[in-house]
């Protein structure tokens, strides 16, 4: 490694005095040894990652037969504070949630012991959701900056697959006046504590959410709302990560009409498009969760995009496309 450096170097400083009369080519001597520097790095890189659809993996299956019809529930939210429209004269923003419907045992609760449970997902403008177990428990979010949000909610599973009825989705835009936030830091949740404390491995959870605002939001247009991955995956969860979202909106295309919201076809005009760590661009066909497995270890991005049948983004407010890093430790 060291005679490796020691030769970079020479070769580098060679390529410099061979320059040095010629300010016209510094540039491309520049680019040489770039190239040479990464060459040089190839070796210490992880192996090319190859992401292969799989099933839904064994452990989520044995999971679902335990929950007995659980994962047939059509369960619906409804927002009870902040109110749609509503001006919060605060940075601390109160949230409620009713939850009703076809709940066949469904219930948002975290298991003492394994860390984990059935819960919603709340996600403050686009960023990463937090997750809120108890809808006894008053949950608040806490440091919201002043401004335009939006408030999403959905019901998840304990592996936070969503549930993808009608009516499991709601969003509401609020705005936050004079409220008196700390805009240097992040917005959290009075449970986040909590919650950082139990992020074992069996329950990747995220970070706490930066400042942000409300892009112009139409809830009628097409919405695609970026679910998973998020956060951390070690060892056995790292060994397929599922992507998930939602998608709403009033055109017949987002609609689903299947109550298990299992296997709604998406179809044209609008596709789910993915990519992860800049790559290849992939599709996602039905509105259903998908499971990949090939991960490298270390830092990787996950973008997710709707998109019209010729590939343009499909722009509401600037929520339909999102980029996430995620974490995979072996
Ligand atoms: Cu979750």
């Amino acid at each position: 490694m060291k005679s490796a450096k020691l030769f970079i170097f020479l070769v580098a400083l060679a390529a410099f005095s061979a320059c040095a009369t010629s300010t016209t080519n510094t540039n491309a001597n520049t680019n040489n040894n770039a190239n040479l520097t990464n060459t040089a790095n190839v070796n210490t890189k992880p192996t090319a990652q190859n992401l292969t659809e799989v099933p839904r993996p064994q452990k989520i299956q044995d999971e679902m037969t335990t929950r007995g019809e659980q994962d047939n529930a059509a369960p619906t939210i409804t927002v009870v504070e902040p109110k749609n429209g509503a001006t919060v004269n605060s940075s601390v923003v109160k949230v409620k949630l009713t939850l009703a419907g076809d709940l066949k045992g469904y219930k948002p609760t975290k298991d003492m012991t394994t860390g984990m449970g059935n819960h919603i997902h709340v996600i403050l403008d686009n960023q990463p959701y937090e997750a809120y177990y108890n809808l006894d428990q008053e949950f608040e979010l806490r440091n919201v900056s002043d401004g335009e949000h939006t408030l999403r909610f959905f019901p998840s599973r304990p592996w936070h697959e969503s549930y993808k009825n009608a009516n499991a989705f709601q969003m509401v835009k609020f705005t936050v006046r004079n409220g008196g936030a700390d805009t240097t830091k992040p917005a959290t949740t009075n449970a986040n504590q909590a919650m950082s404390n139990a992020n074992t491995s069996a329950t990747p959870e995220g970070k706490d959410m930066q400042s942000s605002t409300a892009g112009a939001i139409d809830a009628a247009k097409p919405l695609l709302t970026y679910s998973r991955p998020k956060g951390e995956y070690k060892g056995a969860d790292a060994e397929a990560i599922m992507i998930d979202f939602w998608l709403s909106g009033n055109q017949p295309v987002l609609q689903n009409d299947d109550p298990n919201g299992q296997l709604v076809a998406i179809g044209s005009p609008f596709r789910v498009r993915y990519s992860v760590d800049g790559g290849e661009a992939k599709f996602i066909d039905k509105w259903q969760a998908i499971w990949l497995s090939g991960w490298t270890e270390g830092k990787h991005t996950i973008k997710l995009e709707l998109v019209d049948k010729d590939g343009n983004l499909v722009d509401n407010g600037g929520y339909n496309s999102t980029t996430r890093e995620i974490t995979v430790t072996k």
